[in-house]
């Protein structure tokens, strides 16, 4: 009768809504009730070493969460791509099987194109440039394209500007690449350019870069300073040319399986964690690259400078294939990130 049916679904209803994620204190996300803080580990692995400035980036990272949480968040840090390279971290992330990486946004443009606008040479001339457009609108557009690929993206630390290294000879001008095969990062901006300069460029993983150095399979390969410093690329690499022909971003992406099963509070967590160990890590990056000139001449290591209007000469060789990757991401996008570079440079 009605009386009972009244009595039973009252009884029934408040766990049905509480299961059901209706319940008054469940977050928005997923709709499952979840609230404080719950013991969890999280497993965060990079390719860089823990000396590096990315290492010392999570091990900050690391202590923030820790202290955040009272402890009861732990971040397991994983070194020297110890858990794999960076694609396949990126999977691993996807597939919920790994909670964090923090990759250069290079190799992320099979997963999402539009990340290869910050792979354009000679676009920026300044950290604080890249900052105003990472930082900015343009880096969370970017960022607002990770979750329908199962990513989460809590913003962008420093890998930095790029310097080559090579075997053969220094190089000064644009003429200076032709025939030099150079390891790239797979991703297909930097592929053209270096074709378009006339090197002979090999996409390769990051972890296998220092044996094809060793083994000349390779005769040069271009990372940041610090890079070269904790790679020990010096063993391997006599001439040093200080191009600054792309500035890579990091990004700290972490699993958006994960991140969905977080209550409100740990999400925070994560994200004044990432934010707070971006600026030191982007302090550390810009220190250890001043030292790292002096470590690598001590080494042994020929360096030279390139002048401006070399630099000049090589960005319109290669403009052809802005122009072309341009059209591909988005001319708005590009003339957006263009434009603030110009605010940077106007202050
Ligand atoms: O040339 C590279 O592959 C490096 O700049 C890497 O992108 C960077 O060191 C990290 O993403 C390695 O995990």
């Amino acid at each position: 009768n009605k009386w009972l049916k009244r009595t039973v679904m009252a009884m029934v209803l408040p766990s049905m809504l509480v299961i059901s994620g209706c319940g008054a204190d469940s977050t928005k996300s997923g709709g499952k009730v979840k609230e404080g803080i719950q013991t969890r580990t999280i497993k965060a692995g990079i390719g860089n070493s823990e000396s590096h400035p990315q290492g010392q980036g999570m091990v900050k990272f690391k202590e923030l969460v820790e202290e955040k949480s009272g402890g009861k968040i732990k971040v397991q840090n994983y070194f020297d791509a110890t858990l794999g390279d960076d694609l396949k971290m990126t999977e691993a992330l996807q597939a919920g099987m790994q909670e964090i990486t923090v990759p250069s946004t290079s190799p992320l443009v099979g997963i999402i194109p539009e990340y290869g606008i910050y792979d354009f040479p000679f676009v920026f001339k300044e950290e604080e440039e890249a900052y105003a457009v990472l930082d900015g609108k343009i880096g969370q557009t970017l960022l607002d394209k990770l979750p329908e690929h199962g990513l989460i993206g809590l913003g962008y630390w420093e890998n930095g500007f790029r310097q080559l290294t090579n075997s053969k000879h220094p190089v000064e001008t644009a003429d200076d690449f032709k025939g030099l095969k150079i390891r790239t990062m797979q991703n297909e901006v930097h592929l053209d350019a270096f074709n378009e300069l006339g090197a002979n460029p090999t996409p390769m993983a990051f972890s296998e870069v220092f044996t094809a150095l060793e083994s000349k399979s390779v005769d040069g390969q271009e990372n940041p300073l610090a890079t070269i410093v904790t790679q020990k690329y010096d063993e391997v690499q006599s001439y040093l040319s200080l191009t600054n022909h792309v500035y890579t971003p990091f990004i700290l992406l972490v699993s958006k399986k994960f991140w969905d099963g977080l209550s409100e509070e740990e999400q925070n967590i994560l994200q004044e964690s990432a934010q707070e160990a971006r600026d030191y890590q982007r302090k550390v990056n810009r220190k250890d690259n001043e030292l790292a000139i002096k470590k690598l001449e001590e080494a042994g290591m020929k360096i030279n400078e390139v002048s401006e209007q070399e630099m000049e000469n090589m960005k319109e060789i290669i403009q052809p294939v802005t122009d072309k990757y341009a059209k591909k991401f988005g001319k708005d996008l590009v003339e957006e990130m263009k434009a603030e570079v110009e605010k940077v440079r106007a202050n």
